[in-house]
């Protein structure tokens, strides 16, 4: 077995922690980054460039959260951070239109043609959730269908919990989501197109929308089953509810037009967020002008956001989006060439270490499961040894390497990424898996 991994130095990190516990709860603004999953001292960032990040005691790391999806150029990117400087000398916020939103739309619309018309929120819980409401409006229905392993933010409707049977109602996922609301939610298996139908069969003509995650990253990397999105498809327009794809993760980051074009889908709505502000507070939805029309002040939906189209938020997604369409080619090879070989070279490691995982990758985000099984949904990714990822992913930070600090996460990769870091990953995983394999 290599050398003991020595612990890396996080008296700053753990000084900043206690701080932060004063005020917030867990000393985090989101949950995932107090690293209760995996054990601990959080790590707090100080700066980061390309596709290291570096902590308040001074460790590098490789960066594979990348801020859970945006950074997908990499940690400040040259022309996202100028227009950012740029923009920000003409003042942060108006609360009054301006040229940057239809500029950032344009490039929308161009790489999601099934977005006729749109609008900018600050963040993907609000796209999803007044999807929804545009959904539910557009239908004159009530139930939505999601799926078990996606989420899609933190909206009170969609936080639940399956029931006891597809066709019975959800049970709150949270404390503080009434059981009315819940139960307006069927939360089913995904890839299973049976349990679909029977939610439709069970709840016929109540049905308002379907919403899910193409390629679930929020149960860790889980990939459609073939002809499992056009039956989603043929369903939802047979039984006249909405189909509403929230790319908030996948969008440009499976592919240009994310998961909508690389699985050729016709989606009703699509939600938006993440890249899409290029690390600014971006969310957007949208899709067919007929349901987006309903939207005050044009129709009878209300939504509206302090910041929505935020002028700095609008520059960053513009740098990031532009780039992302004009280098698109070269940039999706080489994203998907660098996960490949990232990916691919820490399982080998695995292999010879005797440990049992189970690798999901699209294009560059995926997940390694510490589980010798097939991973098709949430049931199967819930068998996932956590202890071990747990295991696994303090040795990598030790040695530099920073992955999701949660086995039901994607880990995402940038342009910035390179051979080098491809070498320091694979070099930290045959010593991590020593210390996995050692329980
Ligand atoms: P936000 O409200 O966090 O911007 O977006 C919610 C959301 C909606 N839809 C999908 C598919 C998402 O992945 C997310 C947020 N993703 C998580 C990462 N699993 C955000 C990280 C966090 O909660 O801190």
């Amino acid at each position: 077995m290599s050398e003991k991994i020595a612990a890396r130095a996080a008296s700053k990190s753990k000084q900043l922690q206690e701080r932060a516990a004063r005020y917030f709860p867990g000393g985090v603004n989101s949950p995932v980054r107090a690293f209760r999953a995996v054990g601990g001292e959080p790590r707090f960032v100080e700066r980061a460039e390309g596709a290291w990040v570096t902590d308040a005691d001074g460790n590098r790391y490789v960066d594979y959260v990348g801020s859970w999806g945006p950074m997908i150029l990499g940690h400040a990117f040259g022309p996202a951070v100028e227009a950012i400087e740029r923009a920000a000398r003409g003042s942060a916020s108006f609360g009054a239109s301006t040229a940057a939103e239809a500029d950032l739309a344009e490039l929308v619309t161009q790489c999601y043609p099934a977005m006729e018309m749109m609008r900018f929120v600050s963040s993907g819980t609000e796209a999803t959730m007044s999807a929804i409401r545009l959904a539910r409006a557009a239908t004159n229905r009530k139930i939505i269908i999601k799926f078990e392993g996606c989420y899609h933010g933190h909206s009170d409707g969609l936080l639940v919990k399956a029931g006891s049977g597809v066709a019975t109602f959800g049970i709150p996922g949270s404390a503080g989501v009434p059981e009315e609301i819940a139960a307006l939610t069927l939360a089913i298996p995904y890839n299973d197109l049976g349990a679909v139908e029977q939610a439709f069969a069970a709840h016929k003509g109540a049905v308002a929308a379907v919403i899910l995650e193409a390629v679930v990253g929020n149960a860790g990397c889980i990939a459609p089953a073939e002809g499992y999105l056009a039956g989603l498809r043929a369903l939802t327009a047979r039984e006249g509810a909405l189909l509403i794809v929230d790319e908030v993760m996948t969008g440009f980051r499976v592919a240009l037009g994310g998961a909508v074009e690389l699985y050729g889908l016709d989606p009703d709505l699509v939600t938006l967020g993440k890249i899409v502000g290029g690390g600014l507070p971006v969310g957007v939805f949208g899709g067919k002008r007929r349901f987006m029309e309903m939207l005050a002040p044009l129709g009878p939906v209300y939504q509206a956001g302090t910041l929505s189209g935020n002028p700095l938020a609008m520059a960053a997604g513009i740098a990031t989006v532009g780039y992302l369409q004009e280098h698109a080619a070269e940039v999706y090879a080489r994203l998907d060439a660098t996960a490949k070989a990232v990916a691919e070279g820490v399982k080998a490691e695995a292999g010879k270490a005797g440990v049992a995982l189970t690798l999901n990758r699209v294009g560059s985000m995926w997940t390694w499961f510490f589980t010798g099984g097939p991973v098709r949904n949430y049931e199967e990714a819930a068998r996932s040894d956590t202890k071990a990822f747990a295991r696994f992913h303090r040795a990598m930070l030790d040695q530099g390497v920073w992955l999701p600090p949660s086995q039901f996460e994607a880990a995402f990769l940038s342009t910035a990424h390179g051979a080098e870091e491809t070498e320091v990953t694979i070099g930290a995983a045959k010593a991590a898996f020593e210390v996995v394999a050692a329980g």
